[in-house]
């Protein structure tokens, strides 16, 4: 069976662009789901990510369910924590956060899912996970106990990625974390993109219509945003194909 990885880089090698809608299993509720999935059914949207970071034992699986019978788009699981895996979804981005040097964030809870993943069918894709310093600290960053790497410094964002690339990782996801003061930088994109023969996702701080379409133009394949649908139901008409 053909997978969203396949499905993503059939999207890539044709020159589209994906958005993906990131849904946060902390901030949505059960009953706000059919909504919600009206809205992104009736956008350009083509992928639903859904975690965060401080979810609930089984939030996630019962967030996913509800939201897979709304919706024949792709729901693939962005999560914070093993406890966040979900055999309703249909992929798992397997994150490895190579901006730090936390242990646990780099090997330490891909260990602690393998009981859960080594006799699941969910697909898993290796993502090579960096954290971009934005303006301010993020959820992220808290978190996981580790430093961004400073905006400023697109070499050594671009040398990160194609480390992951070398390493075998499938992705790479430049993120300015949620909430973001400032999205990633346009030229950090273009660099690591002209580097890079893996898909690039970029996410982090994309408010509007324009910030898209230029992160799209400087090499991003799967723009993430999250914040702007939740606070803003307008900007899903904007997005009408
Ligand atoms: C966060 O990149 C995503 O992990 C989306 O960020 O909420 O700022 O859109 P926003």
């Amino acid at each position: 069976m053909k997978g969203i990885y396949y499905h993503i880089t059939q999207s890539v090698s044709e020159g589209k662009k994906s958005l993906a809608v990131l849904i946060d299993p902390d901030k949505m509720t059960v009953q706000n789901v059919p909504g919600f999935i009206e809205n992104v059914n009736n956008s350009i949207i083509t992928f639903i990510f859904v975690g965060g970071s401080t979810v609930e034992t089984e939030a996630t699986h019962i967030l996913v369910s509800e939201i897979k019978k709304h919706t024949s788009l792709p729901v693939v699981l962005f999560p914070g924590d093993v406890t966040q895996i979900s055999e309703a979804a249909d992929a798992l981005l397997f994150l490895s956060l190579i901006s730090g040097d936390n242990p646990e964030y780099l090997i330490g809870k891909h260990i602690k899912a393998v009981p859960k993943l080594m006799h699941s069918d969910l697909e898993t894709i290796p993502t090579g996970y960096i954290l971009i310093e934005n303006g301010k600290q993020t959820t992220v960053e808290k978190v996981t106990e580790t430093k961004p790497i400073p905006r400023e410094n697109k070499e050594l964002i671009m040398h990160t990625s194609k480390a992951a690339e070398l390493l075998g990782m499938q992705l790479i996801y430049l993120e300015a974390g949620s909430g973001a003061l400032h999205p990633v930088p346009l030229e950090t994109i273009r660099l690591v993109k002209q580097n890079l023969n893996i898909p690039l996702i970029v996410g982090g701080g994309i408010r509007s219509k324009q910030q898209l379409n230029n992160a799209f133009e400087a090499g991003a394949d799967i723009v993430v945003i999250g914040t702007a649908f939740e606070t803003n139901e307008a900007f899903f008409e904007e997005l009408k194909p």
